[in-house]
């Protein structure tokens, strides 16, 4: 019997990756870049036992659907092909935030499973490999690997060997606000999401053609701690993405009514009373506003008063996955 726990925290992209140029490896067509939050994490244990018929998987205290355990399943067999540990696994999983509803549950959640898997099957991975190991799975889960500001390249069709880089940069203390807008779990996945966008929407090309600009944009911004910049291109890149996912046949939808509010209020305050605050979105309903530690007070008590937002977390950069005791 074999086991090891690890802990991942989410990440938001401030560039967005959406859709794949290699599905079989699960690779990006776009860069993207993200930030590592403290306040959102995974925590994983992964005990190899022999005496298991088979793997069995507890998520939040429930038994996944049979997709959500398949991919699991798949990564837990590549370890065991690496490592030549054949017992089937016991995965027990928890998160601190909601799940799969836009929330980046499977980027800290296959980032936690891929170090705590790799671990109790006494693999010796480094960082990278980690993120190898997790992008198979989800690649967000790549970038969870690391703390900070991470990027991902846009990946080449055949090439297994991409993984997430940290980005080198000095701390920068920016806070990011993650609105919750609804707690129910989002109805398209962001795989098929992507997938439906790629084949359907008329502005996908397009998507892909641009992403790399506004990619680059926030790159460059995060390494001149330009919070003006960063938030002008993070939120070209997220209406881009959304741009193109409306367009999918039948439309990859994930606004509701709040989510446009605090969008709307964002803008009209950065406009009126100079907040350097602005927002992005992914697959689910929730806003993160990203803004300077000066304005977060003033904007976090201004969108709790909104109807319809639930909570609100503040988060900070947070920290690598790491094994725990
Ligand atoms: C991102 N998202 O860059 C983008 C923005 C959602 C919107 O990465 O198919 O769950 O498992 O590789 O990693 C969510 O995608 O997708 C995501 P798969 P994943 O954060």
């Amino acid at each position: 019997m074999k086991a090891a726990s690890s802990k991942a925290h989410a990440n938001i992209a401030l560039a967005k990756y959406w859709g794949k140029c290699d599905e079989q490896l699960n690779l990006p067509v776009v860069p993207s870049l993200s930030l590592t939050l403290d306040g959102l994490w995974t925590e994983t244990t992964v005990c190899f036992d022999s005496i298991l018929p088979a793997d069995t998987i507890e998520l939040n205290g429930q038994i996944p659907s049979d997709r959500e355990a398949a991919r699991i399943i798949q990564l837990l067999d590549r370890v065991r092909s690496r490592s030549g540990v054949a017992a089937r696994a016991q995965v027990t999983s928890t998160n601190n935030f909601p799940t799969a509803s836009g929330l980046a549950s499977s980027a800290s959640g296959f980032a936690a499973l891929a170090a705590a898997a790799a671990r109790a099957a006494d693999l010796d991975l480094n960082l990278e490999d980690l993120s190898r190991l997790a992008r198979r799975s989800s690649a967000s889960a790549a970038r969870s690997i690391f703390g900070g500001f991470v990027e991902l390249a846009a990946g080449s069709v055949g090439d297994d060997s991409l993984c997430a880089r940290p980005l080198p940069t000095t701390t920068w203390d920016v806070v990011m606000l993650v609105v919750i807008i609804d707690d129910g779990r989002k109805t398209i996945s962001s795989t098929e999401g992507m997938m439906r966008s790629a084949t359907t929407s008329p502005y996908y090309d397009e998507w892909v053609r641009k992403a790399p600009t506004w990619f680059e944009q926030v790159r460059d911004g995060v390494l001149a701690h330009n919070l003006e910049q960063v938030g002008h291109a993070m939120e070209l890149s997220t209406f881009a993405m959304h741009a193109c996912a409306l367009c999918a046949d039948p439309a990859v939808l994930y606004w509701k009514p709040t989510t446009l509010r605090v969008f709307e209020h964002i803008r009209s305050q950065r406009e009126r009373a100079d907040w350097k605050a602005w927002c992005t979105m992914d697959a689910g309903p929730h806003v993160k506003v990203l803004c300077s530690s000066a304005c977060a007070p003033t904007v976090l008590e201004s969108l709790s008063a909104m109807p319809g937002v639930k909570s609100i977390i503040a988060t900070h950069a947070g920290p690598p996955v790491r094994v725990v005791p």
